[in-house]
């Protein structure tokens, strides 16, 4: 089945010019001390709905309460920049936007070198994680058509993408588990490169991961505003 979004399965288009990313950049380190150390290399500012409302990683669902901490912190800081997200994902998705009160703005995932270079994460996946989540009208919500969006706000050097794999969740579940291991490690996975200020949009559904930096200099940065969406009738509802 082909992706229903207006612009295909992966689109990319201008939103922020470098001085704008230079300011959201300043932001979120004023912000340092909200950061969330979540593996060696890796912080987020915000809560993450893959992380902070999953089960197998915390004993109890931290997600709601990190959310309705951090939401007014980050519309006080970002609000203009939650503004015009709005206003490009609801042109590019030819819908109307909106931001669900009970769940997490979309925030940030910043990774910073340290003595060893960042290597593929093998973790391959598709953002189904809005299912788990309370919603008001869950029964009218597509949850398999999520899209996923990614703003690159702080690029090393080397530059910094996302891994693709070219593949609906459905496709994939057909496969053998021998062919599913096999297609992770083919060359059918491919790095779509992040453009500083570029907002990415894509499905949802199709698999992927942050991509590896193995030229990655100690001390630089990837920087980046994430967030999803599902549509419930002629809404997008947005959340980290
Ligand atoms: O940090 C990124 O580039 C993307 C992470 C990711 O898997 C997502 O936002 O769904
Ligand atoms: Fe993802």
């Amino acid at each position: 089945m082909e992706s229903l979004l207006p612009f295909g399965k992966i689109t990319n288009v201008p939103f922020m010019t470098e001085e704008e990313c230079l300011t959201i950049y300043t932001a979120i380190y004023e912000l340092k001390k909200m950061w969330s150390r979540r593996h060696e290399n890796k912080y987020t500012l915000g809560a993450a709905s893959y992380i902070d409302a999953n089960t197998n990683i915390y004993p109890y669902v931290s997600y709601y309460g990190k959310a309705k901490l951090f939401n007014p912190i980050l519309q006080e800081h970002f609000g203009w920049l939650y503004q015009r997200l709005g206003d490009i994902l609801s042109k590019e998705l030819k819908n109307n936007i909106c931001y669900q009160d009970n769940l997490a703005l979309p925030g940030f995932h910043i990774f910073i070198s340290g003595p060893k270079s960042i290597d593929r994460e093998k973790s391959l996946h598709v953002d189904f994680q809005g299912k788990f989540l309370k919603w008001d009208s869950s029964e009218s919500i597509n949850f398999h058509e999520p899209i996923s969006f990614t703003l690159a706000i702080k690029l090393p050097e080397c530059g910094g993408g996302l891994d693709v794999l070219d593949m609906r969740y459905e496709e994939y579940i057909k496969l053998s588990p021998k062919e599913q291991k096999q297609i992770f490690n083919s060359d059918l996975v491919k790095i779509y490169p992040y453009k500083l200020g570029d907002l990415l949009i894509r499905s949802g559904n199709i698999f992927h991961e942050v991509a590896a930096m193995p030229h990655i200099q100690l001390g630089e940065e990837r920087i980046t505003l994430q967030g999803h969406g599902l549509l419930c009738q002629d809404t997008w509802y947005l959340y980290w």
